[in-house]
């Protein structure tokens, strides 16, 4: 028999390093600890039926949302990966109030990386089993090296990120990232604990066939995004396009990514800036799309190019296919 021989990420990461301006391995070794840490997520996620994990752990988190149980072990194992392992000189988690400055014991104070992450998106499908997902997204810090990390190194515009990307826990694990070059995804086989490159140089579709938008909240939209969802559904050329919406931005996000589609969480009367957060969920999938060829925005603006304000600052977002971001753009602007 012959054939190929698969690729892991191990090989992978190694392979690239040289493509980049960090050829000192820091961000290689960084990637590896979010590979590492996903994969204990991974199995902790798997296991949340039998293992009496899933539940209300009684906190609230900082947009006053209940985070459960699992959301507090991954954003656990993801610190505790990074910070042990010395590879950043700061995280900030969706899950935490502020940003952790991390304090190291050898040379990482002068670690040139913050990690910004959301441990585990989706959370409130985990207890009917629906797929989950992490979003990281890494950037240079700003200030001096080898002073204490200062808020200014993570609000950073999307367009300073150095990588992106996210691990789907679903009927495969996968991840899927960026570090500015195109975009490539990794299957975990769990039986040996080994991702393998399954997924290479990720194009999405210019024009796909698909929209996703949360369409039980119809009432509290813009008109410009009511006019787009009447559009998708009109009988005309290659519509009525399909509406898929599982819940779970990474699942949404990935398949659109691999089928064409569109994503939105618009702004709604109720809340004027949506949902999504700009620094850990926005602004990974952004520059995940654009490397993927597709487009983000907040239905006006480029999502990579708002200056953030604060640490859980939320946004409008479109996301996808570039053709249909376009559209949904031109159906905004119309109704203004
Ligand atoms: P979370 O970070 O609290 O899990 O919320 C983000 C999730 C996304 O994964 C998903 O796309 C969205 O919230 C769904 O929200 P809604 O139920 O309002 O449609
Ligand atoms: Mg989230």
């Amino acid at each position: 028999m012959s054939g190929q021989a698969l690729q892991t990420l191990g090989e992978f990461i190694i392979e690239k390093q040289d493509d980049f301006q960090y050829s000192t391995g820091e961000l290689s070794r960084l990637i590896s600890s979010i590979r590492i840490a996903s994969k204990i997520v991974n199995r902790e996620v798997n296991k949340a039926g039998i293992a009496d994990i899933i539940g209300k752990v009684g906190k609230e988190n900082i947009q006053g949302e209940e985070q459960q149980k699992l959301d507090v072990l991954a954003n656990d194992i993801f610190i505790a990966a990074l910070s042990q392992r010395e590879v950043v000189c700061g995280i900030a988690s969706e899950e935490n109030d502020d940003f952790i400055e991390i304090k190291c014991t050898g040379n990482a104070h002068l670690s040139k990386y913050v990690v910004l992450i959301d441990p585990l998106d989706g959370s409130s499908n985990i207890d009917v089993n629906v797929s989950v997902g992490t979003i990281f997204s890494i950037y240079r810090r700003v200030s001096n090296p080898g002073s204490p990390v200062q808020l200014e190194d993570f609000l950073q515009k999307g367009i300073n990120q150095v990588a992106a990307g996210y691990v789907v826990y679903g009927s495969s694990t996968m991840i899927v990232y960026t570090t500015g070059n195109g975009v490539n995804g990794f299957t975990l086989d769990p039986s040996i604990g080994t991702y393998y490159l399954s997924h290479k140089d990720i194009k999405i579709p210019t024009l796909g066939k698909i929209y996703s938008i949360n369409e039980g909240n119809y009432i509290k939209f813009p008109q410009g995004v009511k006019d787009y969802i009447k559009y998708c559904q009109e009988e005309e050329d290659d519509r009525p396009y399909t509406s898929r919406y599982i819940g779970s931005l990474v699942s949404d996000f990935h398949r659109n990514m691999l089928k064409g589609g569109i994503y939105i969480y618009p702004s709604t009367s109720q809340s004027p800036n949506g949902k999504l957060r700009l620094l850990y969920e926005c602004n990974p999938m952004a520059f995940l799309a654009e490397q993927a060829g597709g487009k983000c925005s907040d239905g006006y603006r480029r999502i990579m190019e708002i200056e953030p304000t604060e640490l859980h600052q939320r946004v409008p977002f479109f996301c996808g296919s570039a053709a249909m971001v376009t559209k949904a753009e031109e159906f905004m602007a119309k109704a203004v």
